[in-house]
């Protein structure tokens, strides 16, 4: 119980929390696995989940990371060549995060090209409506002016990872839900067994935009020297009372309370003086007006400062 609980904590939602307790009972090492299609910056968006792989392999999962350069280059993100440059920097930042030397990292492009593969696929494309697999890539795509046929062979290629990767359960954002929901209902009908979902809340850009990405230059960088850090969270979105779609308020809810399970504010004797605050005190004093953004501003740039320092010292 004390396994599932760690699992839970920040998480939107496990499906299913009792498949979860029952791989963990059955399976000597379970694995768990995200997917990261290679990216310019690994930022405070890829950060959460990567805590979150810190926290599976803490209750005894192996933990698998996909680089997934196909799926980059099939959402438009350049040549593969470029892509595969990245994924070996993406690398380097995921070790800095924290993960265990036993962590597993693997190229997309290294199974995905096999005849088994393709078939795989192809039996996946024959029981999968046009519409759902369009429907399951709503919030990954980039495309939306003119959509091309890699677009519904995107969500169909992450099904079949799973299957390859021999995952017990897949981890990501919820924006990956849908396809992951697919999966679940689609594995099955293929004669597999379908993995245990577990989801992670999105993260609004520094601007306030719908997601933090490092395509739209509204992020925090891991390797972001602290002024910039400053600097950014400084200049981020982070209206007065109001929670919802703040990033800065996301920041210390996703990443540093979990962490820390409080938080301390430090203000001046006549503002108030010092706050320490949980997850229900944030809440509570930022909706109330009692936590100015700038002082809440302040404390985030220093926490991330200080998680990410051991990530910075590394990739130095
Ligand atoms: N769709 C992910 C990338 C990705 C994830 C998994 I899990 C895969 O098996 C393949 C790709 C993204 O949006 O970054």
């Amino acid at each position: 119980e004390e396994r599932i609980k760690i699992a839970k904590k920040g998480t939107i939602e496990v499906i299913t929390e009792e498949e979860l307790r029952e791989t963990l009972q059955k399976k000597k090492e379970p694995v768990a696995y995200i997917g990261y299609e290679p990216s310019g910056k690994i930022h405070v968006g890829h950060a959460i989940t990567v805590m979150k792989l810190l926290d599976l392999q803490r209750i005894g999962f192996k933990v698998k990371v996909l680089l997934a350069d196909y799926h980059a280059h099939l959402n438009g993100k350049g040549s593969m060549e470029k892509i595969e440059e990245m994924a070996e920097y993406n690398k380097r930042c995921f070790k800095a995060l924290g993960l265990s030397d036993d962590t597993e990292f693997i190229l997309g492009s290294t199974f995905q090209t096999t005849g088994e593969y393709t078939h795989k696929l192809y039996e996946l494309s024959l029981i999968t409506t046009l519409a759902r697999a369009k429907r399951s890539m709503a919030q990954i795509t980039r495309e939306a002016e003119n959509p091309k046929v890699a677009e519904v062979i995107y969500p169909l290629m992450q099904v079949i990872d799973m299957i390859f990767l021999g995952v017990d359960l897949a981890l990501g954002g919820m924006e990956q839900r849908k396809i992951h929901m697919l999966a679940r209902e689609n594995l099955p009908r293929l004669g597999y067994n379908a993995p245990v979902c577990m989801h992670t809340p999105l993260l609004h850009g520094t601007d306030g935009g719908e997601k933090m990405s490092s395509s739209k230059g509204n992020f925090i960088a891991i390797d972001d020297p602290p002024e910039v850090i400053r600097e950014k969270v400084e200049k981020s979105y982070c209206p007065m009372k109001e929670i919802k779609g703040n990033p800065i308020i996301e920041m210390a809810e996703y990443l540093i309370l979990p962490r820390y399970g409080k938080m301390l504010i430090k203000r001046p004797e006549k503002f108030g003086g010092d706050f320490e605050l949980d997850r229900e005190g944030l809440i509570r004093e930022y909706l109330s007006g009692r936590l100015h953004p700038l002082d809440l501003k302040n404390a985030v740039s220093e926490y991330l400062i200080k998680i990410f320092e051991p990530a910075r010292a590394y990739l130095e």
